[in-house]
């Protein structure tokens, strides 16, 4: 019989094994898996949660990069989600988010995860909420997440963060206007980076027009310019970014920060959906009759539905 408060402490006490075990378990569904987390939700909520989001070859894991190696100037312990898409066509993303991190590999205070999308289809959400949580309670004071913006999964994992950083590069201009509404919505600093490149006081005055269009104050999504590769303006992000969770919780200092109850709610919402969904699956299997009957038109899917959604409810 595995003890979970025993897997819970050695996680608590930093553990990388431990920890890496039991992500893995969290992946396989394992259900002791979900005995240890019980355990471990009362000691999260201590990290700064950062996203840092953008199209793919923005840049994001050299920014990332970068920002550990900030962080780690402070002596800060640093935990890293890196959320990639692994379709046949960008296999090779996450294998490059690892090389891109590669130097902090080594270094105890450094916790590197990946998550592929597939595998966690309609999960992704909730398998990074977890991941994020796992990291959080072994003691890290930093946890990035980076993830690929693109997809409503992506904005949802980015909807767990307390800051979130949207990267963009010069030179895209038909590209920024194609940065979908939603991404620009969650993106509390925005970053130009590959500055090194042609373009980029234009992409920086592109960006502030399309935030003065969609009414945003500029005083409250900072744009800074970065070259990630020689960690030019990664001071500059960092005081922004500073100054964006600076500004959230001096707006609630009586009772819980707006972003922590958001941050809850979504955690709860990824939850209950994903257990919702897998129930519907399960429960589908157990009635061809209806699926046949369906297709036959003997029945409708209103009255199929009203029987499927009380075998899910009696079940439970
Ligand atoms: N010139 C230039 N290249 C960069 C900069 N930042 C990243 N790159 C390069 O852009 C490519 C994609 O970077 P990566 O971090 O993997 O992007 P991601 O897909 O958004 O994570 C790599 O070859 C990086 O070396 C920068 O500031 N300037
Ligand atoms: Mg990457």
């Amino acid at each position: 019989v595995p003890d979970f408060a025993k897997v819970a402490d050695a996680v608590k006490a930093g553990d990388v094994r431990a920890a890496a075990r039991l992500m893995r378990d969290l992946d396989d569904q394992v259900p002791g898996a979900v005995e240890v987390m019980k355990l471990l939700y009362p000691h999260t909520g201590r990290a700064f949660v950062l996203g840092v989001t953008g199209n793919p070859g923005a840049g994001k894991s050299t920014v990332v990069d970068a920002l550990i190696e900030h962080y780690r100037k402070l002596d800060k312990k640093v935990g890293v989600v890196a959320v990639d898409p692994s379709s046949p066509f960008s296999g090779g993303a996450i294998l490059g988010d690892r090389i891109r991190m590669q130097r902090h590999a080594t270094d105890p205070n450094v916790f590197i995860r990946s998550l592929a999308t597939r595998g966690h289809l309609g999960g992704l959400s909730r398998s990074t909420a977890e991941v994020v949580h796992v990291l959080d309670a072994m003691g890290h004071d930093v946890v990035i997440v980076e993830t690929v913006g693109v997809g409503q999964d992506e904005v949802d994992v980015v909807t767990q963060a307390e800051t979130a950083i949207v990267v963009t590069v010069p030179g895209l201009g038909d590209e920024i206007q194609a940065i979908k509404a939603g991404i620009l919505e969650i993106a509390d600093v925005l970053v130009v980076n590959k500055a090194d490149r042609e373009g980029a006081d234009r992409t920086v005055r592109d960006l502030v027009a399309m935030l003065e269009l969609r009414g945003h104050d500029a005083r409250e999504v900072e744009i800074v310019r970065t070259v990630a590769t020689t960690g030019k303006g990664i001071d500059e992000l960092v005081h922004a970014v500073d100054r964006h969770r600076q500004r959230n919780s001096a707006a609630h200092q009586s009772g819980i920060p707006e972003r922590a109850r958001r941050r809850a709610e979504a955690t709860l919402r990824e939850q209950v959906v994903d257990r919702l969904r897998r129930a519907v699956d399960d429960e589908l299997k157990k009635h061809v009759d209806l699926v046949d009957r369906l297709a036959e038109r003997t029945t409708d899917p209103y009255t199929a539905s009203d029987e499927l959604v009380r075998a899910i409810t009696t079940r439970s």
